[in-house]
């Protein structure tokens, strides 16, 4: 199934629906080499990918917009900018996600970062996509704790990490990401992902630290509706080619 790009929200909801799984390819501008883009580009329209993912904690690249044009012209999926503060938004994207850190306190990134936003929003076509986003410790400290400093939300208290989402729900945001924080050690729990599923009905994203099919099958059974990843696809671009073929990756595409 190719995804229509023109509402993408809807797009997830009616994949929600149809029990079909979501997998988004998360890139970093600041780790593209755009000599590369070619190569890299071939490997995510070979892959089962049906989203790609732009942004990071901090992007200090100058190729942002270059890149976003030949993401739009040599692929067909869509474009959804991710990002770590208002520099990173691209009218050149389909969507963004439109995120609150609920696990933290600090209110640039609950409220200010947002007033920030809006003005620059309203001038483009992007699909503002709002999304609670949960950091759950995962044993190593990452980007986003380090560049937002908020702590993570304790890995063993489902509970404190169901009331986040359930408030993030509640206060109206589409989409709620479990994020173990990229490159991290542990990804986010089966059980809490299973918890967190069972009781909001908004889809589920979850990324950080999911490196294998194992990873991926694991949180799509636990309730995730959409899987990133990352770091396993920056350090192995033939990640999805070396998954084995006989299990094959479930997802929307296929
Ligand atoms: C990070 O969830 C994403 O924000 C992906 O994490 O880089 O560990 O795959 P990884």
């Amino acid at each position: 199934m190719q995804l229509k790009i023109s509402n993408i929200y809807e797009q997830i909801i009616q994949a929600k629906k149809k029990g079909q799984k979501l997998l988004a390819i998360l890139l970093d501008p600041d780790k593209i080499v755009l000599e590369n883009l070619e190569g890299l580009l071939q490997k995510i329209n070979q892959s089962p990918a049906t989203h790609i993912f732009v942004g990071g904690s901090i992007v200090q690249t100058t190729i942002l917009e270059e890149l976003m044009a030949k993401l739009k012209q040599r692929t067909n999926l869509p474009v959804v900018i991710f990002p770590g503060d208002p520099s990173q938004i691209s009218p050149q994207a389909d969507a963004i996600l439109f995120l609150s850190l609920l696990s933290g306190r600090n209110p640039d990134y609950l409220i200010e970062f947002h007033v920030q936003a809006a003005p620059i929003l309203a001038q483009t076509n992007l699909e503002v996509i709002s999304t609670g986003y949960i950091l759950i410790e995962s044993g190593n400290e990452t980007a986003v704790a380090r560049v937002s400093k908020t702590k993570p939300l304790n890995r063993e208290n489902s509970d404190l990490v169901l009331a986040t989402a359930q408030a993030g729900e509640m206060l109206g945001n589409k989409l709620i990401y479990l994020e173990a924080g990229s490159g991290a050690k542990n990804a986010v729990p089966v059980e809490m992902i299973e918890l967190i599923s069972q009781n909001i009905k908004i889809p589920i994203i979850v990324g950080g630290g999911i490196v294998d099919l194992q990873g991926i099958e694991k949180a799509y059974n636990a309730g995730a509706d959409l899987v990133v990843i990352g770091t396993a696809f920056e350090n192995n671009n033939l990640f999805f080619q070396s998954l084995k073929t006989n299990q094959k990756i479930t997802c929307a595409n296929d």
